[in-house]
């Protein structure tokens, strides 16, 4: 069994960023689904920090485009600043959302300590979205449909300078991979930035094999993986416990190997499992197929080969 580096886990209730409530009962849904007890069985030491606090979700619309704003910059700043103490400790955080604006915080937080490491950063987003709108372009103002902008420094000072420099990342050390539902402004940042997209289409025509190869390409032994899996990355058939389900998802399978590529690295060296909604959930079954997923990205093969 290969050896991994102790994990901490971060739970971040909230869904200030999202359309819909109820992302912010999933660091215990994911929890309760038996994350902790499926990575100690991996071998791995596991800490549970526990929840982080902040403000609740006033649930208002937008103001100058943004919904929330001083309420995802709060949570934000809480999660950049737990994330950077466990990443200084040697751990591997694993971020327990809460939705995905959280991506903010965590890999703001990641991309500093890489620059004070001299790693290279490389950031796998796995998501049914791109999460590249800005306020000009935003249907919702959800906050939740901008980290990634954010992060390349396209949004609002109080986030996309939350660790002080910005841009935090550059859009090249982005790989999008599972994506299917882009607003048509939002397809024009993207172009224009140039991120690295493997689409549904992508993965129809050539196979998810060759996109995590694609993905992955230029990765060496001084590279920090982050993954950023937004569970709606799934197809709904099998992940019904998302706020925003779009058809014509990641199958089992295919979910599976994108997982053991990236074990199969040995890279990875912090996690965000985001926008699982239990009240949207039957039985728990999504968190607990996230949770099947993670036991793959710490290396539990499914298969025969070891
Ligand atoms: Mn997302």
């Amino acid at each position: 069994m290969a050896t991994h580096r102790p994990v901490s886990l971060i739970g971040v209730p909230t869904d200030v960023g999202a359309g819909h409530r109820g992302a912010r009962l999933g660091p215990e849904a994911l929890r309760i689904a038996g994350l902790p007890e499926a990575l100690a069985a991996r071998g791995v030491a596991v800490r549970d920090v526990g929840n982080l606090q902040g403000p609740r979700n006033p649930w208002t619309g937008p103001v100058d485009g943004y919904r929330h704003l001083d309420e995802v910059v709060a949570w934000n700043h809480a999660l950049m600043e737990a994330t950077l103490v466990e990443l200084r400790d040697g751990r591997l955080p694993i971020m327990l959302g809460g939705d995905h604006c959280l991506g903010i915080g965590s890999i703001t937080a990641v991309a500093r300590w890489c620059r004070e490491q001299g790693k290279q950063l490389r950031v796998l987003w796995l998501d049914a979205h791109s999460d590249f709108n800005t306020s000009e372009v935003t249907p919702s103002g959800n906050i939740h449909g901008m980290p990634v902008a954010c992060l390349c420094g396209l949004g609002p000072e109080a986030l996309t300078r939350l660790g002080g420099d910005a841009p935090a990342i550059s859009p090249q050390q982005v790989r999008q991979i599972g994506i299917r539902s882009v607003d048509q402004d939002e397809k024009r940042l993207i172009k224009q930035h140039q991120v690295d997209v493997y689409d549904m289409r992508y993965i129809d025509e050539s196979g998810m094999k060759r996109a995590m190869e694609a993905a992955l390409e230029g990765v060496d032994a001084n590279t920090h993986l982050h993954v950023s899996f937004d569970v709606d990355f799934l197809d709904p058939s099998i992940a019904p416990g998302v706020g925003t389900t779009v058809p014509g998802g990641v199958n089992y399978r295919e979910a599976q190997l994108v997982m053991e590529m990236i074990a199969d690295t040995g890279l990875m060296g912090s996690l965000d499992i985001v926008e699982l909604n239990p009240l949207l959930d039957r039985r728990n079954r999504t968190a607990k197929l996230a949770v099947d997923l993670v036991e793959s990205l710490f290396g539990k093969s499914t298969l025969m080969r070891d």
